[in-house]
């Protein structure tokens, strides 16, 4: 269970050439594009106005500032591991060298949602838009084929959808996607950059033509009154909203799984990482800025497409479908990395003989994980179909939250353990950035419903028997030390 990996091996292992390895191929501009890839999504365009509309008001600004500290400390943790062992597994490679097989499984598993299932709740949410542009143009799908069952959808006119059987757009894009993912790495990542361009396009659009339409009444109060229920308002607010957008920073951290397929991952891994991320950051508290200067905040109570209701203000109405087809692109690339993530972290898991060789197959003609691939679209499609948005998103985020907390405590056993390492990044202020970064994932897991607590225990139990079952027999390094 405590086997480690030296990080000699990892990186022979990941360097190896030859058939059944991934190509480096990614610039550091592909590894940054990858992270806006992931990052900006359904977190900016339909959180920012919930988050506004409860808990807030036009202080979701500072929310996301918050959110972004967070992100940083686990960010920083991130850059140090990426580029000292840049292989493709993430988080959990970084746990097999410090910490050992089991917390690398523990992690590995723990990895799936948020990658799998983040990828299937931005397909929701990404279906719902698709939904909304059709209904404008008189284009109605039957009900049952659009909303998963236990969910419940409101149309921008006002149409009420209660529970379908399953929503087949969503699952659409995701079989769509890892068909694209397993043609290629390079024509994935190309797509990507097209898309981020499209994403990052319209951000600024929505900022610089939303800038002169706002009118400063808004602001006032700009951080609203607490109304005395804990969340609401006030400061107490704001870092509720901090922990309800923190959903719109998840992915800079996917960018660590393409690091065996970066050509200069030492310099490209941190570029890519931190890159991202501020630049997400720039960009959501300018959008945030704008978009509660157009509407008052109380206006975007209940509303799934906050962006398009604010820029009606504007009266650019004639850029309203233009925005929504963009924002379904930008979500297109969210849901395109979550997939590829997903599918590096299971293949180095298989490489590792922690799960079946099967995952870690690479396509003799488009070197990719195909079957990964193909095993993910079904996982992954079932989520999108079946399971409402809210459910998943928490859960995305109660994952994601447990992974950085491992990642900031493996930094601190690592420097402990293995000081005199080559670290091409380091982390400054250790040991304050990882704990700080620790105490901050806690209590916004913290702020997480009770319901995603016992999911992720669940998930974890199966995860811990099928280590005990399949992995810890199988494992490679087990029975080379064996
Ligand atoms: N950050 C991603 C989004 O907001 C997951 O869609």
């Amino acid at each position: 269970m405590f086997y480690k990996k030296s990080i000699e091996q990892l990186l022979l292992e990941a360097g190896a050439s030859g058939e059944g390895n991934l190509k480096r191929s990614l610039t550091s501009f592909n590894l940054v594009a990858l992270g806006i890839g992931a990052i900006i999504g359904a977190g900016l365009f339909s959180l920012t106005g919930i988050a506004a509309a409860e808990n807030a008001g036009p202080a979701v600004t500072i929310s996301f500032v918050l959110a972004a500290v967070a992100c940083a400390f686990a960010g920083l943790c991130y850059a140090e591991f990426a580029s000292m062992i840049p292989v493709a597994g993430s988080a959990y490679t970084y746990s097999y060298a410090t910490m050992g097989e089991f917390a690398a499984w523990i992690i590995g598993w723990d990895l799936v949602l948020e990658y799998a299932l983040g990828a299937a709740t931005v397909s929701v949410s990404w279906s719902r838009y698709l939904l909304e542009f059709l209904h404008k143009y008189n284009i109605n799908i039957p009900h049952q084929l659009v909303v998963s069952p236990w969910e419940t959808v409101k149309l921008g006119d006002g149409t009420i959808i209660e529970g379908g059987l399953i929503n087949l757009p969503a699952i659409f894009i995701v079989m769509l996607l890892s068909l694209v993912l397993m043609r290629g790495t390079k024509e994935s990542a190309t797509m990507n950059n097209i898309l981020v361009i499209v994403k990052v396009a319209v951000v600024i659009v929505f900022i610089a033509l939303g800038w002169s339409h706002i009118n400063p009444a808004n602001y006032h109060p700009y951080i609203p009154e607490n109304t005395g229920a804990f969340e609401n308002f006030g400061w107490t607010g704001i870092t509720t909203g901090a922990a309800v957008v923190f959903f719109a920073f998840i992915g800079f951290d996917a960018v660590s799984t393409a690091a065996q397929e970066a050509k200069n991952p030492k310099k490209g891994m941190p570029i890519g990482i931190l890159g991202s991320l501020v630049v997400c950051t720039i960009l959501y508290v300018l959008f945030a800025h704008v978009m509660t200067g157009l509407l008052n905040y109380k206006e975007f109570a209940g509303d799934a497409k906050p962006a398009a209701t604010a820029f009606a203000m504007t009266g650019y109405s004639f850029l309203q479908d233009g925005l929504i087809v963009a924002i379904l692109a930008g979500y297109t690339s969210v849901i395109l990395v979550m997939l590829m993530g997903q599918s590096r972290v299971f293949y180095t898991m298989a490489k590792d003989g922690l799960l079946p060789k099967f995952f870690s197959s690479i396509h003799t003609k488009f070197s990719t994980p195909w079957k990964t691939n193909i095993f993910f679209m079904f996982f992954v499609s079932i989520f999108a179909g079946f399971v409402p948005v809210s459910d998943l998103g928490h859960m995305v985020s109660i994952g994601t939250l447990f992974a950085f907390v491992l990642v900031c405590i493996g930094v601190l056993v690592m420097r402990g353990t293995q000081p005199n390492a080559v670290r091409p990044f380091r982390t400054p202020l250790v040991p304050l950035v990882p704990v700080l970064g620790i105490i901050v994932c806690v209590w916004l897991m913290y702020s997480l419903p009770i319901e995603s607590w016992i999911r992720l225990f669940i998930w974890m139990a199966l995860g811990i028997i099928i280590y005990f079952t399949y992995g810890r027999k199988n494992s490679k390094i087990g029975k080379s030390l064996k």
